[in-house]
C-alpha cells in the first residue's frame, strides 16, 4: 500500500521514543521515496495553522503515534493521501487510512505501541525498533505484560542486551524532546536506521551528554523545597526542560502523597501542570477539557497546559477536589 505512493511525502511523528522508532521503521521501508519527517511543535498534540499550511504541498502524509484532531487530518486529506498508525484513544477517521486497533476495540495489551503496529503492518520480524517503542511507552510496567515481556526478554537474550539497555536507549532518545530540541527529534529516526544496532544508540555522544544534563536538572529541581498543604505536596518549578512528568513521579513516589507540580518555565505564555494522586482524577481531566484546556491523562495522572491567567483558579479546583472526601 505504501510502496505504491507517488510524489512527495511527509511523515509526522510523535517526539518520544515510540514516535521516533515508528518513524524509523517507516522511513526505512520508504527509503526510495522523497519523504520528509517532522514532529509537531513540542508539547502540541495538534498542528498549527502555519504547519497545516506548509504541509498542504505534500502528495501523501503519514502520521505515526499521534492522535491529531480530526479537522487537522481532514485538512491534510484535501491535498494528500493520509495514513495514520496509532494506538491512542480517539475516534475513527473514515476519510483516511486509519490503522489504530485500539479505537477499533482491540486489547491494548496486544498493541502496546505504535512501533509494534507499524512493524506488524510492514510485515517485519520482531526487531529493535519495534520493541523500543514498547519499552518507551511502558518502561518497567511492560514486565506485567506477560506476552510482550517474553518477546522482549527473548530478543534481548538473542542480541546480548539487558532490559536496562533497552530502558537506557529509550531514555537517550527521549532526551531530545525533554531538552526541547525539535530538530534533534527530527534527525533521530534516520540516525536510528543508520546505526541499525543497539550499540550505536547507546554510544551516541550527544544523547549521553543530554542525559547527564537532564539528570542534573532533575536533581536540582528535586532539591528545591516543596510545600505541603492539607496533605498535598505542591511543588513549583521553573525550567525550560520538559521534565515535569519525571519530577512529579519522583516526588509522588517518595512522599506517598497527592502531588501537584507546576512548571512556569516551559512555555512563554502558558504553564505546565502535572498531578499524581491515589484518587481517581478522571473527573478533573474532563473538567479541564470542559474549561478548554489541553488536558489529558489517566486514572492516577493528570497533565494540563494552562493559560497563565487561568493557572491559579484551576490549581485551586484541583486542591479542593483532592481534599474533599
Ligand atoms: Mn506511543
Amino acid at each position: 500500500m505504501l510502496e505504491e505512493l507517488q510524489g512527495k511525502g511527509l511523515l509526522i511523528h510523535h517526539w518520544d521514543a515510540d514516535g521516533i522508532s515508528s518513524a524509523c521503521l517507516l522511513l526505512e521501508r520508504l527509503s526510495d521515496k522523497n519523504i520528509d519527517n517532522r514532529t509537531p511543535e513540542l508539547g502540541n498534540y495538534f498542528l498549527t495553522e502555519g504547519e497545516l499550511d506548509e504541509y498542504s504541498k505534500y502528495d501523501f502524509v503519514i502520521v505515526a503515534d499521534m492522535s491529531l484532531p480530526e479537522d487537522n487530518i481532514l485538512r491534510l486529506a484535501e491535498n494528500a493521501k493520509v495514513f495514520i498508525f496509532d494506538h491512542h484513544l480517539g475516534k475513527v477517521i473514515k476519510e483516511v487510512y486509519h490503522n489504530n486497533p485500539i479505537i477499533k476495540g482491540e486489547d491494548p495489551d496486544k498493541y502496546p505501541s505504535a512501533s509494534w503496529i507499524v512493524n506488524d503492518f510492514l510485515g517485519n520480524d520482531v526487531n529493535l525498533f519495534s520493541l523500543l517503542g514498547v519499552v518507551g511507552d511502558h518502561e518497567q510496567n511492560i514486565k506485567n505484560n506477560e506476552t510482550f515481556y517474553k518477546i522482549i526478554t527473548e530478543f534481548c537474550q538473542k542480541h546480548n542486551l539487558s532490559f536496562d539497555d533497552m530502558l537506557k536507549m529509550v531514555h537517550l532518545l527521549d532526551t531530545n524532546y525533554k531538552l526541547g530540541d525539535k530538530k534533534a527529534v527530527e534527525k533521530a529516526p534516520r540516525l536510528l536506521f543508520e546505526y541499525n544496532s543497539a550499540s550505536g544508540i547507546l554510544k551516541n555522544t550527544q544523547w549521553n551528554e543530554n542525559l547527564t544534563k537532564l539528570n542534573e536538572e532533575i536533581t536540582r529541581q528535586l532539591e528545591s523545597p516543596a510545600d505541603e498543604i492539607d496533605g498535598i505536596i505542591m511543588k513549583k518549578i521553573n525550567t525550560t526542560y520538559n521534565i515535569i512528568s519525571t519530577i512529579t513521579r519522583k516526588v509522588a513516589w517518595e512522599s506517598g502523597k497527592n502531588t501537584v507540580v507546576l512548571n512556569t518555565g516551559f512555555f512563554d505564555d502558558k504553564d505546565q501542570l502535572y498531578v499524581r494522586s491515589a484518587k481517581n482524577l478522571e473527573s478533573m481531566i474532563l473538567r479541564g477539557k470542559a474549561l478548554g484546556f489541553k488536558c489529558g491523562g489517566k486514572k492516577e495522572v493528570l497533565g494540563a497546559i494552562l493559560p497563565k491567567d487561568k493557572t491559579d483558579s484551576f490549581v485551586d479546583e484541583i486542591k479542593k477536589f483532592l481534599t474533599k472526601n
